[in-house]
């Protein structure tokens, strides 16, 4: 593609921009928008968890998966992103269909992954040969570089928030992928994974255990100690918050129990409750997010413009966007964020908003 030819009145400078084009040249002066006082470039945007549970069920019907094949996964594709099939400049998202008997066969990639369950049980997913359990609310990290397959053997179909650090990894010219061979993997069907029989309770640092799940290439380690985080430790973490604070929202964070850093150095995942009734402060923060509303219903107002939402609705929350949140029913609204990025390269910001007066629901 040639480089853009700019346009002037005066012939010689008409001129200039001609020849600097045939050089692949650009002027500064003729630049817009590419320093905007703050981050711009998304806008909110909401997709309707029962669009997404037909259209899966619908792709589940018509579109197999062979083996050597790949995953039938409907990619979040933001209409502000030019037909990209991503959520936001650094997310991806989608949601991932396996029926019961199916095998989504291994492969690895240097873009991190994890999955959020949101319905059906019974999935494994094999992460350098550990099986971890999948059932509603669970998360489970398939992190960069780490062998992955999901095998269905019941009979339930099963639905997931897939989430990976895809179109950043990509705009950073650092996407390696591998597929796996053709052999079945053994696993064993426990419900618990080795890495989680390696952290049974909260603060008790395993001794010489190492990693359950380690990875060969130099530096790319940094993933959390403990693949699976089970609903029931989060319902109850969630629980046990709003009892001790006395507030009418609690929030956790998913961490390496091992550092108390994020699960993965790209990713940064949040469970966070809004009871009946209550509405959260206003926020923005640099970086992207995407939620998932995992329980409830309620409203959210993102940049001025509010979205009503229900169970398995997902929607994005571009840079720098205030956002709060209102909850109609109880709400659970899993996130994840581009935060650990924004913060390792001192970039993370977040600010405090008034609280956004919006009148009508324009979702
Ligand atoms: C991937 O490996 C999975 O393993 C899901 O389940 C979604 C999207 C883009 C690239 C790789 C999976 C993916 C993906």
């Amino acid at each position: 593609m040639a480089t853009q030819r700019f346009q002037d009145d005066d012939p010689n400078v008409d001129g200039l921009y001609a020849d600097l084009a045939a050089a692949d040249l650009q002027p500064l002066w003729r630049q817009e928008g590419l320093l905007p006082r703050t981050p711009q470039r998304l806008t909110p945007h909401l997709w309707r968890g029962k669009t997404l549970r037909d259209l899966a069920e619908r792709s589940g019907e018509l579109i197999g998966i062979d083996r050597g094949g790949d995953r039938r996964v409907l990619a979040l594709a933001h209409p502000d992103l030019d037909g990209l099939p991503f959520a936001t400049h650094t997310l991806w998202g989608a949601v991932q269909y396996l029926a019961g008997g199916e095998l989504a066969p291994a492969h690895r990639h240097s873009p991190a992954a994890l999955r959020f369950t949101l319905q059906g049980s019974g999935v494994w997913t094999l992460v350098n040969g550990d099986a971890l359990h999948m059932a509603p609310g669970d998360l489970v990290l398939t992190p960069s570089w780490t062998w992955h397959e999901h095998h269905n053997p019941g009979t339930e179909p099963m639905l997931w928030f897939d989430a990976l650090d895809l179109p950043l990894v990509r705009n950073l010219d650092a996407v390696f992928f591998e597929p796996g061979g053709e052999e079945l993997s053994p696993y064993q069907p426990e419900k618990r994974s080795r890495s989680e029989h390696h952290f049974t309770a909260p603060g008790l640092l395993p001794l010489g255990a190492g990693r359950a799940v380690t990875v060969e290439e130099p530096g790319s380690d940094r993933f959390s100690h403990l693949l699976a985080y089970r609903w029931e430790t989060v319902d109850a973490a969630l629980s046990s918050l709003l009892r001790s604070t006395g507030h009418q929202e609690a929030a956790i964070r998913y961490t390496d129990p091992g550092t108390g850093h994020d699960i993965m150095p790209t990713l940064r995942a949040e469970l966070h409750r809004v009871l009946a009734g209550h509405r959260t402060a206003s926020t923005r923060r640099a970086g992207s997010a995407i939620y998932v509303v995992f329980h409830g219903s309620g409203a959210s107002v993102i940049g001025g413009r509010r979205f009503s939402w229900n169970a398995g609705d997902m929607f994005v929350v571009p840079s720098w966007a205030a956002v709060d949140h209102e909850a109609e029913e109880d709400a659970d609204l899993f996130r994840i964020s581009d935060e650990p990025v924004l913060e390792a390269l001192g970039l993370a910001r977040t600010e405090q908003t008034p609280s956004q007066q919006i009148p009508a629901d324009r979702a």
